[in-house]
Formats: C-alpha cells, structure tokens, sequence
C-alpha cells in the first residue's frame, strides 16, 4: 500500500514543455500543433474534384467552427466588462469579518456590466435596467455581489422571475420588440402585478438610460447578513457609487445612439480604460440591526421591492474600487465569467428574502445550461485565487489533475485531508439564525401588500425635469401597446402613484386620467435618489472641437492641452480625416469628421470656426440637417449646425470663440442661451464649459411645466 499522501489543490493540468495557446506561433497549426501549409484549400480528388474525407484540417476548423457559441444568457445576455482592483478602507471590519474588507486589503476583481432584456447582439443604449456584478477574487474564495443599477426589483418572489421575463422579452409569435419594454406583453405584466411598479417608475426615469457604466450606480438589492469577528450579526444593503456621478442620455440621445453607435457603453468603458481614465466606485453599506422583525423604519428589509432612503440610513463608504484594464478576449472572459449570489465568503449571509432564496437555485441551473458541463468554475475567469480543495470529480472538460486517492470523507488513506473547516471560518458565512416556528405555506406577509408608497416616494424626489423625463417615457412605452385595456389599466396605476404623473401620460396617450383607488401615500421625498442639482468631477468626460483649416489652430492645439490637462478627452471633429495644418506648429490629428461625428457622442461641445460645407456634404440630403428656415444658403456645413442644434437641444454646454457664433446662428443657437459661452480667451471659455458640465447638462436651458392634473 503506498503511504497517504494530502490532496493537492485543484490546478489545471500543466504537461511539461507545453507552451500556451498563442495565434504568434511560428506557422499555422491544427488543434493538435502539426503545422499547416494551405488553410485555404480543401484537400480534393482534383481541383474541380469532390472534398475528401480524409482531410483532417477541414473537419476540425469546419467542426470547431459550428460549436463555437454557447447558449446567451437568458437575460442578461448582452455585457461588456472590465479587470479592476478593489481597495478596502477597513471601515466594515465591525460589522464583518471578510478578509477583503479589512483595512487596506488589495482584491481582484472582474465586472460585468449588462443589459437585462436584449439578446446578445442588441443596442446598448436601450430603456432597461443595467446589471451590474463583481466577483472579487479573495483570499477566502470569490465573492460576487450580483447587483443592479437599480435598487428595487420587478417581484417580491423569485417564483414569478419566469413571468416577468417572458413579459419583457419579444413576444413569442413575431419575436418583436428587440430590448425593449414599450410592449404590450411587458405593460400587460406590470400593471397586473403591481408589486412591479416600485421597479417601473426607477425604469422608466433617467435611471433606464445610463450616459454610460462609468456613471451608473450599482445597488445589491437584497438585504445580506453581516458577521462581525464576535458573531455578531447586522443587516446591511450594498450600493456602488460612482466618483464620476450617476448621469444619465436624454431620449431623443438614447434612440440616436442606438443608430449611430450600438456599442457605445461597450466602447465608452473600453476606451476609457485605454486611455487611462480608470472609473472608479466606492463600494458601500448601508446597515440595519439584526431584528427579529427585520424591518427598519417600518421598511420590511426582506421585500426587493423596496429601498430605505439614504436620508434615513446612510451609506457609508468602505472600499475603492478601480477598473484598470480590459479583458484580452471577450469569449474567455466576458461570455464565461459565471456569477453566483450564493458565492459568499465568511463574514457575508444571505437572509431569507424570497427572490433571493430562489436566486441561490437559479444560477448554478444557468451555468450548467451555458457551459454544458459542472466545470465552468476552472475556466480561467471563474477560477478563485484562493486554492480550492473540494472533493468534486471528473465531468465534462475536467481541467485539474486532481493527486490524491481518497476523494470522500472520512478517509485515512489521504491523511484524513481535507480537513473541514473550523466553525470560525465557515460558521461565518452560515450563520447559526434561529428562525421563528411557523406553518408551510404559500404566501406573503402582509407588509409585501404595500405597491405604491415607495412608488410616489420615488416620483416626488426626482426634479420636476427628471419628472417631466419621466412623463415621456411612460408615455412612449404606452403609445407603443397596441392594446387599450393595457393602457387604460396602467393609467389607474400611476393614478395610484401621483396626480400630476398620472395627468402627463394620460395627456399624451389621449386618455382621461382615472381617479385613484388607494389614498395616496404621505411620504417624504428622498433628495439622494435625484441626479440633478449636484456637481460632479470631469474627468474622463468627452469634448468636442469643432475645428477646419479656417480656425486659428495655435489656439485649438492651446485648447485641446488644457481638455487633456483637466482629465477629459479632446475629440477634434474637422471637415476630414487626418490632421490640420496651418504650416507653424505641429499638425492638429482629427479623430472625428463631420461625417462620422454625432452630437451624442459628445459632452460638451467646443467650436472654433464657422466651417464652410465640406466637399463631401451632399447637399439635397445633409440639407435636412437645416434647423431654420432663416438659413436659405448653406454657409456652414450641414452636419456642423445638426451637430451644434442636437448639443443645444440636450442641454449640452457650448463654447465657442473665433466665427463661432455665426456657426451658432446657422444652428438656430441663441448665443445668449444658458450654457453657451462665447469669448476670445479660449481656455477661458473652455474653463467655463468645463464648469457646467460638472452637472453633467445646462439643465435651465429649456425650463420645465409640467401638467396639471
Ligand atoms: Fe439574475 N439571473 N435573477 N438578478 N442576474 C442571471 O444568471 C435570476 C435578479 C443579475 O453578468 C442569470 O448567469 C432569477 C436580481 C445580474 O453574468 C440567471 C432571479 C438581480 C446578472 C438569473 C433574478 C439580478 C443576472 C442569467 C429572481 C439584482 C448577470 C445568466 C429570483 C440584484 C450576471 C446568469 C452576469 C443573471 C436568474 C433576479 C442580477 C438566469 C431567477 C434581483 C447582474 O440565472
């Protein structure tokens, strides 16, 4: 008998002398290293002869060809993400006891950032609501913290996730509408179920159209259990808070973007991150005592479908997290990262909040449906930086040369190991919680029956531009059923929610407003859940130049240092590609032209020159662009006045110097406007530009009436 030897822990097998997969190899090779010479040709009897069998080369790519996709999530499906790094401040230590929490405790981390409806290939920029998921890599396993952009969920019981789902995605006959609520299905769902109105409203704000995942906020939803070093135990919420602010696109932007730039969140994290603008969140806690009753403020902290304002309960900061590089290949990383509510590490509890019990199920289902097999947490992305020392076996694509003999316990022919850990490690993520002797039932407890309180809490917080934003979008969705019981049920709705909401959208859908069928809620409102009314850093935020051969370029190389010196990124948008030249200096590079440029992309705008039509203007079509009919000879480019009319509409900053205001004038800009900043000093102008966008828009440009009910 040879003597017991430990277990070793999981490790992918490592043979000897095999290099990693790498497309830098010396020559062209098959899956199995033989060099290639033609992968262009088929192996025939002849050249105009049938393919032969025989050709291995042909049936390995054709073969690894037709499996590359794996089953898309099945919501969720569309992602991007990013490496980071996460800094604890150690401020939770009293409240617990997970390692990457202690004080300046450095963890990997890896998030995804996705949308929830659309299918894989869909727009970003679409109404939804945003997952937003970390995995930290600890040094006691992973931890992930499967989060939202919104802090409220649909449901109050995971039982009905299915129902939801199936509401929101295409209807199943024509496959229509692609990653969008404003369908019949959806509306039909949430105004049946009205615990779903809590996550509507948020929805169907400004919070439903992210600027971008840099200045998304992030929120755990649930409540988790903390545990502490002594065991004690406390109940806490988890938001992420972006430095750069939470800031949202208009609309009108959204449904332009979508066009112009499917991608953009994906492209705008990615470049970022390229250009060394790492965005950055403070993670946070907000914490409740550990009562039996589980309710804070008479806010039951079980139920998904409600938040606890942070005037009540503030969040208080205790970690820095950086996202500093991207991913290397989307498929290894981005499309196989698997997350798991339930992988917790010791210090972190789930509490028995209905949709998140029914999460703990859901996810492993998920996982084995996407990679087909039980070994998706050895793919490089999902692997714990932590040695793993399970007693799990073989299956489908088993990476680890598992040493030892004795894979059960107990066992003494591997030394007994491994051993079980202490009731002070583990006991921390399962908390010894006694629970209430009660009967086996199917239902809610009545605080759950509270649809609408929170709803109007929501409302009365926003601005009134943030409310007339609001208005609009409900009235999209809605004028986009087809079917009038939907509507009309919806309206009773948000007749439940507030009057003046309520007047907006039956307004615009032509309806009467109905009277409400519940006394409306007597709530405080909540300043923190508005985006508006505070400032934010720039760093990071894109300006255009609005340059040609007739600016004076001395003063936009000056310009464009100072935008770059601030943090910010200078976009120069010129009648070509290339670069502009005036004969003195260095050439200024174009990275946008007229043509390939859209106001959307941009956060404020700078323009330097009122440019002539570019030869590649076309004008019976880029005339369009026209915005007065003051204007009757083109003067300056179409696609400049469309450019500098679509960054006026949004509320966008504009500076400008030299012939700008002529520019502005062929746009239909009023130069007196709020937000349009004209001088000679160019930095200075900038400077002032840089000073509104710190509110991210020029939000008394168009003042707000909203409907009186
Ligand atoms: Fe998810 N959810 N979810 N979810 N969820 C998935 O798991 C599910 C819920 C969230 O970037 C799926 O790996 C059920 C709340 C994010 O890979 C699936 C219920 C919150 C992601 C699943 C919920 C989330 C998912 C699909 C109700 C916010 C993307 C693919 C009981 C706190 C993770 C996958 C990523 C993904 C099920 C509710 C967030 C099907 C059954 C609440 C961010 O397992």
């Amino acid at each position: 008998m040879p003597e017991p030897t430990p277990s070793q822990p999981e490790q992918p097998i490592v043979i000897p002398g095999a290099p990693p997969h790498s497309e830098a190899g010396e020559y062209l090779t098959t899956a199995q290293g033989a060099p290639v010479r033609d992968t262009d040709h088929s192996l025939k009897a002849g050249s105009r002869g049938p393919t032969l069998l025989q050709d291995h080369h042909l049936r390995e790519k054709i073969m690894h060809f037709d499996h590359e996709r794996i089953p898309e999530r099945v919501v969720h499906a569309r992602g991007n993400a990013a490496h980071g790094l996460f800094r604890s401040y150690g401020t939770a230590a009293d409240v617990c006891c997970a390692a990457f929490l202690a004080a300046d405790v450095e963890t990997p981390v890896y998030v995804r950032f996705s949308n929830v409806v659309g299918s894989r290939g869909s727009a970003d920029v679409v109404r939804d609501t945003r997952g937003f998921a970390t995995k930290f890599y600890t040094e006691e396993g992973v931890y992930d913290l499967v989060g939202n952009n919104i802090p409220v969920f649909f449901i109050q019981d995971g039982i009905k996730f299915p129902d939801i789902v199936h509401a929101a995605k295409p209807r199943p006959d024509r496959e229509i509408p692609q990653a969008q609520s404003a369908h019949d299905t959806f509306w039909d769902f949430v105004s049946l179920h009205t615990e779903a109105q809590a996550h509507t409203i948020w929805q169907m704000s400004d919070r439903g159209i992210p600027r971008s995942h840099r200045t998304m906020e992030g929120f755990g939803v649930h409540t988790f259990r903390l545990v502490n070093d002594r065991g004690e135990t406390t109940l806490a919420k988890f938001h992420w808070k972006p430095k750069l602010g939470p800031h949202s696109v208009l609309w009108e932007e959204a449904q332009v973007i979508n066009g112009v730039d499917p991608d953009f969140h994906r492209r705008d994290l990615a470049d970022a991150i390229e250009a060394g603008a790492y965005p950055q969140w403070e993670l946070g806690l907000q914490t409740f005592p550990d009562t039996d009753d589980q309710l804070f403020e008479g806010i039951d902290l079980l139920d998904p479908t409600k938040f606890v304002p942070e005037e009540l309960a503030p969040v208080q900061p205790v970690g820095l997290m950086t996202l500093n590089a991207n991913p290397t290949n989307y498929f290894a990383e981005t499309e196989q990262v698997a997350f798991h509510p339930g992988h917790l590490v010791p210090g972190i509890d789930v509490t028995d909040d209905p949709l998140l019990q029914a999460r703990l199920f859901s996810y492993l289902d998920t996982q084995l449906n996407r990679f087909g097999s039980t070994n998706f947490a050895q793919v490089p992305i999902n692997r714990p930086h932590a040695p793993v020392s399970s007693m799990e076996r073989d299956g489908f694509m088993q990476m680890a040369d598992q040493a030892g003999v004795a894979p059960y316990r107990p066992n003494s022919l591997d030394g007994g190991c491994p051993f079980t850990a202490g009731a002070d490690v583990a006991g921390r993520i399962e908390v010894p919680k006694e629970l209430p002797a009660s009967r086996k039932v199917r239902e809610s407890p009545a605080s759950y029956a509270d649809h609408f309180s929170q709803v109007r809490l929501f409302w009365l917080s926003l601005t009134p531009v943030e409310q007339e934003h609001t208005i609009r979008a409900y009235t999209f969705e809605l004028g986009k059923c087809y079917e009038q019981a939907v509507k009309e049920r919806q309206l009773q709705r948000l007749a439940n929610v507030d009057p003046v909401l309520c007047a907006g959208v039956a307004q615009g859908l032509g309806l009467p407003a109905p009277e409400p069928t519940e006394r409306l809620a007597d709530v405080q409102p909540s300043p923190a859940l508005s985006q508006v009314g505070h400032e934010w850093p720039v760093e990071g935020r894109i300006v255009g130049i609005v340059a040609d051969e007739t600016s004076d370029l001395d003063t936009v190389r000056q310009v464009r240092e100072a935008v770059h010196d601030g943090g910010l990124v200078p976009l120069v948008i010129a009648p070509h590609g290339g670069t502009l030249e005036d004969g003195s200096g260095e050439p200024v590079v174009v990275q946008r032209t007229f043509l390939t440029a859209r106001s959307v992309e941009f956060d404020a705008v700078l323009v330097s020159s009122a440019p002539a039509p570019a030869p590649d203007a076309v004008p019976t079509v880029d005339a369009k662009a026209r915005t007065t009919d003051a204007v009757t000879d083109d003067v300056v480019d179409p696609r400049v006045t469309m450019l500098l009319a679509e960054a006026f509409r949004h509320c966008k900053a504009i500076g400008g110097w030299g012939q700008a205001e002529a520019a502005l004038v062929a746009a239909g800009c009023p130069a007196s406007a709020a937000g349009v900043v004209l001088g000679d000093d160019a930095v200075r102008v900038y400077s002032e530009v840089a000073g509104l966008l710190a509110t991210h828009r020029v939000w008394d440009r168009f003042p707000v009436a909203l409907p009186t009910p």
